[in-house]
């Protein structure tokens, strides 16, 4: 086995499966609202030989030796995160958002206990007390939703649960939630009952780094994360807390629920952080937001209904029960035109989970490309044409118009999409 040898030669197929996937980022509009495109610095610190190392423990209290480098890479991204988001404590080693959510419960809570958490149909998340999910088979989960005439979520239905159930952990945030969450009603809410306030902001962690979405810093005991949606880092999680929670979180990461960390994805986390720390970030989560409102108007004035009417986010979710279609029909028709969304239930959605009546739009993954209010008018354009005659000359004739849209934008640089 030869070291020096390129993918290329080594393992041809494999090579050929990534520059496949490299041509449909290029040539697609990318709308699955948790993904995104991340830098070629982020990907470089990913491709590195950090991979190489074990470094179960901390910075300078590991298992093992050789951690001089590591620790110090971590440490630049623990103290990246504390700084971006105001934060007494950071854990940047949980592998996704997942395992941030399960670590962060089991430092607060014992099997049996009760969360109360947002419901996965109304716009939570699996990690929330989905029956399906650990965190609803080792817990006791007792679930809110959304007002479904409204769309939005009713404080004071979440004030009877926790009265009624009275909680251990109570958690804000969720995937496909439009609006902004009421941190400082969902901290007083928890004060009333005792509960632990953990805040989910995965999907717009991005936002407040950029200071387009509230911060749940200052209201929540817990706040977990994934790094790789609007924040635009690598695949990955973390955790800010309390000073008090800290000793908890950490032990129950690792040993608890972890083993080795990924240094090489923890060393792109602190790259992220740093390019979320400039000022152009702040532009970056503006426009995000921006483009969302646009792309929302021009679905509004073409016909179409939004669960809560708008965003004040990242995401829409459309309804499609007054076009009678499916959202998987939808996001199938609309993937054959090379635009990327996903299927979502939607509140009193009567379909299962794999059909549903709704889809999930996101506009963090254009805007990286730089493209703006006018480019979501144009893309409202496309996404109307398709479901309006879901045909193969009308999906045909999108496909080109988005292979051209797309054209405009380049995203990446051959060279920026294997290892350096
Ligand atoms: N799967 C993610 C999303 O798409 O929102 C959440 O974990």
């Amino acid at each position: 086995m030869d070291h020096q040898l390129t993918l290329d030669s080594v393992d041809p197929e494999v090579a050929q499966l990534i520059r496949g996937e490299v041509e449909r980022q290029e040539q697609g509009l990318e709308m699955i609202a948790s993904e995104n495109f991340v830098s070629r610095a982020v990907l470089e610190a990913m491709g590195s030989v950090l991979t190489n190392k074990y470094a179960e423990g901390y910075p300078g209290r590991r298992y093992y030796g050789g951690c001089e480098w590591v620790d110090q890479t971590e440490q630049l991204a623990l103290d990246r995160v504390t700084q971006l988001f105001g934060a007494d404590h950071a854990n940047v080693q949980l592998h996704s958002g997942t395992q941030a959510n399960m670590a962060a419960y089991l430092a607060v809570m014992q099997a049996g206990d009760t969360l109360l958490g947002m419901r996965l149909s109304h716009g939570g998340h699996l990690t929330h007390g989905s029956p399906v999910s650990a965190s609803g088979r080792l817990f006791n989960a007792v679930q809110y939703g959304v007002d479904e005439s409204s769309g939005l979520i009713d404080l004071d239905a979440v004030r009877d649960l926790a009265r009624r159930n009275r909680p251990k952990v109570i958690i804000a945030g969720g995937s496909a939630y439009p609006r902004f969450v009421d941190f400082a009603g969902f901290a007083a809410v928890a004060r009333e009952v005792d509960a632990t306030l953990l805040v989910d902001m995965a999907h717009f962690a991005g936002l407040v780094a950029g200071g387009a979405y509230p911060s749940p810093v200052p209201h929540a005991d817990i706040v977990t994360s994934t790094t790789h949606k609007t924040l635009r880092g690598p695949r990955g999680g973390f955790i800010l807390c309390r000073s008090e929670l800290a000793k908890a979180v950490d032990k129950q990461v690792f040993p608890g629920t972890q083993g080795g960390p990924l240094e090489h994805v923890i060393a792109a986390k602190a790259v992220a952080f740093r390019e979320a720390l400039q000022p152009s970030f702040k532009d970056y989560a503006a426009q995000v937001v921006a483009n969302a409102k646009a792309l929302a108007e021009a679905l509004v004035e073409r016909g179409y209904t939004l669960v809560s009417g708008g965003t004040d986010s990242h995401l829409l979710l459309l309804d499609l029960r007054p076009q009678g279609q499916t959202g998987k029909a939808a996001e199938e028709a609309l993937g054959r035109a090379g635009i990327h969304v996903n299927k979502n239930t939607i509140p009193g959605d009567s379909q299962s989970p794999f059909v549903t009546s709704g889809l999930r739009i996101g506009t963090p993954a254009l805007t990286t490309r730089g493209m703006d209010v006018p480019a979501m008018v144009r893309v409202a354009g496309f996404i109307d044409a398709v479901l309006r005659s879901p045909d193969e000359a009308t999906i045909d004739r999108v496909g080109v118009e988005v292979r051209g849209m797309t054209a405009e934008y380049p995203l990446y640089l051959e060279s920026a999409t294997t290892a350096p």
